[in-house]
């Protein structure tokens, strides 16, 4: 490998210098940019709940798509990427079904085609490129760290009927100590379209099927079923839908809603639901 020219040995042999720096201009630098994203963001046209494999993709395609729309992403992890760092159990390589490798050649990744379906190497070269491809885009914000605990549901202007129209939000270290500290108020962030990613149940997962219940939206959750491979893929990407009035549902989270199965570690449902749930993102944008 060539050596750039910035990056020359000599620099190396004991006087290395650093340009100068305070403390304040660093805290300064960081509280700048993030409060004027949060005041930015407090609108924004459509927020993502989840950057798993399902949420991403769907902001990587909506972003692509629209470079118009404000897309925020709220996820509740500081590492982005939910389940897709991995292929399977503890094992790095990554399955994707025909005829979601359509997407992972968009993405320029290298694979194995093995016929019906392809294999990366390691699904952390997925999930790399992908977050890498999604943040780059300039109408992408990703704030990590921080949880959608519940949803802005009001009335709808024309129809009356309920009608999703924000998140709140709230750092997840927060989020999760409720029931150990005193009442810390969370923050919202309004929307006209919310895309729900957040994954199967789990510790957050299913988040906004299980409020959709006790918010009164779904008399019922549907409850993920056991592992079928063939039945669960299509299922994922057929169904997914705007499943009430501003609020989209992608990846697994949709099978806690419909009550479809699971389909373990193969990743084309994820890649196909993601973009389908952009396209829905849009038709509701632009209805
Ligand atoms: O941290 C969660 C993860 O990164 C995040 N999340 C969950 N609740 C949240 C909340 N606020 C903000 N309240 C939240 N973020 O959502 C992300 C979900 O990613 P995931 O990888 O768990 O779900 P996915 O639907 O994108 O991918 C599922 C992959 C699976 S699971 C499975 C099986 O078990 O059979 N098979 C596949 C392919």
């Amino acid at each position: 490998m060539t050596r750039q020219k910035h990056d020359v040995v000599e620099d190396y042999d004991g006087s290395y210098k650093f340009a100068p720096i305070t403390e304040a201009e660093v805290s300064r630098a960081m509280i700048k940019r993030y409060m004027t994203t949060m005041y930015e963001r407090a609108i924004s046209d459509v927020v993502i709940v989840g950057a798993g494999s399902a949420g991403l993709t769907c902001a990587y395609t909506l972003a692509s798509l629209r470079p118009d729309l404000k897309i925020t992403i709220i996820e509740a992890n500081v590492a982005p990427g939910g389940g897709a760092w991995l292929g399977g159990q503890l094992m790095t390589p990554m399955v994707i079904r025909k005829p979601a490798d359509r997407f992972v050649r968009e993405l320029g990744i290298e694979y194995e085609d093995e016929g019906h379906f392809i294999v990366i190497k390691h699904a952390a070269l997925f999930t790399s490129t992908l977050l890498s491809k999604t943040l780059a885009f300039p109408n992408v914000v990703l704030m990590n760290a921080t949880a959608v605990e519940d949803l802005i549901i009001h009335p709808d202007a024309k129809s009356q009927n309920q009608r999703v129209g924000g998140v709140v939000t709230n750092w997840t270290l927060v989020a999760l100590n409720h029931d150990t500290q005193s009442c810390m108020d969370p923050n919202t962030i309004t929307a006209p379209v919310i895309v729900s990613a957040t994954g199967h149940d789990g510790p957050m997962g299913a988040f906004s099927a299980k409020r959709m219940v006790s918010a009164g939206l779904l008399k019922e959750l549907g409850n993920m079923r056991g592992l079928d491979m063939n039945r669960a893929e299509p299922a994922i990407v057929n169904g997914t839908r705007e499943v009430a009035p501003g609020l989209v549902m992608t990846g697994m989270e949709l099978s806690e809603h419909d009550g479809s199965n699971r389909m373990g570690p193969t990743f084309g449902a994820m890649i196909g639901s993601g973009i389908k749930a952009a396209h829905e993102a849009i038709r509701i944008w632009d209805s």
